[in-house]
């Protein structure tokens, strides 16, 4: 292939509008401003180091600049872009208690929400390892041109229109999903595009990668413990001792485990009986992700995208990845 035959997100978008018959490219461009925030923040993350040596967060900067933490520039950046776009009415953060209706001139008109947590990995962000963005758009419910409501958010997984994530790492890279496959683009920093790099991403339905935080394994459920100390014995048949991954940033550790195979758990523990992360905003969009790649989203219970949620910031514990490893770590409970 020649090195100048390459596809680039907006490309990409476009050409898939047609699989969606009525579409009339809403959905196109607001992909296309997600791709745009994400080029932002990425240009930020690069930063982070030497915003440091020019000022902590909270303070002023030598350029008499506020220094502001990563995780609202990305807040900022999202609800900016989308204000402007016009085709959202509504958006729920991690960053924020409340749902916030945009104020853009056309955003009433807007037909889809959006779901984000802005900069995901929030303990990695200061020592230079990968953090990621992780969005989900769903189509409101109320009618278009009136006020947006918490119905319009606060919708089941499997009502999702789209999802996806960013990773920031060695680089940047966008995989989203609008419910045909999954497909990964990698930022080209000099052409300042995502090309088209992993098409129709497929998890292994099998892996040897088991990621969840082993520290708190006291805490655990017991058919947890279980599943771990069967992932450490001796088996050459299932390639057994498995290798423990865990980065602690949601969308590092299921993009490898989505490329390599693996399965990553957050039980509920005795701090957080619900498991730390948030339906809304981590466990819905990751799991539509991994669904459509061919992999297992449940919380131990139900299916991820089968649960009503309640509330927006509503935690649940998650078992996630490869079918037949979250099947397996399903047994021992
Ligand atoms: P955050 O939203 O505050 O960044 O927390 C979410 C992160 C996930 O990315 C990661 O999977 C998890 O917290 C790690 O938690 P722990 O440090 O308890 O292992
Ligand atoms: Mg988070």
């Amino acid at each position: 292939m020649s090195q100048f035959n390459f596809t680039t997100l907006g490309q990409f978008i476009i050409e898939k509008q047609s699989e969606f018959p009525f579409a009339k490219g809403e959905l196109s461009r607001l992909l296309r401003d997600i791709g745009i925030a994400a080029k932002v923040i990425s240009r930020e993350v690069n930063k982070a180091g030497i915003a440091e040596i020019i000022g902590d967060v909270g303070e002023i900067n030598i350029q008499g600049e506020d220094v502001k933490k990563l995780d609202l520039i990305g807040n900022e950046m999202f609800t900016t872009v989308l204000e402007r776009g016009g085709e959202v009415c509504a958006f729920a953060s991690e960053e924020e208690d409340n749902m916030v209706a945009l104020k853009g001139t056309h955003s009433k008109n807007g037909q889809y929400v959006v779901c984000i947590d802005p900069l995901d990995g929030s303990s990695n962000i200061d020592v230079n390892v990968s953090i990621g963005t992780i969005f989900s758009i769903y189509r409101r419910v109320t009618s278009v041109g009136t006020e947006p409501t918490l119905e319009d958010v606060l919708q089941a997984g499997n009502r999702l229109v789209a999802s996806g994530y960013i990773i920031y790492g060695s680089s940047t890279m966008l995989v989203y999903s609008t419910g045909k496959g999954v497909n990964g683009f990698t930022l080209d920093n000099s052409i300042g595009e995502f090309c088209l790099s992993h098409p129709n991403i497929q998890t292994p339905k099998d892996g040897t990668i088991y990621s969840l935080n082993e520290g708190n394994a006291s805490d655990f459920p017991e058919g947890v413990q279980k599943y771990i100390s069967w992932c450490k014995e001796k088996d050459k048949e299932t390639q057994r001792p498995y290798s423990a991954r865990y980065i602690g940033s949601m969308v590092a550790d299921l993009h490898r485990n989505l490329l390599k195979g693996g399965i990553f758990i957050y039980p509920p523990t005795a701090k957080a009986p619900n498991g730390k992360l948030r339906l809304m905003f981590e466990c819905i969009p990751m799991a539509f992700i991994v669904e459509q790649a061919g992999g297992i989203a449940t919380t131990g219970k139900e299916r991820v995208l089968d649960i009503q949620p309640k509330e927006l910031h509503q935690r649940v514990p998650v078992f996630i990845g490869s079918a037949n490893m979250v099947n397996k770590a399903l047994s021992f409970s």
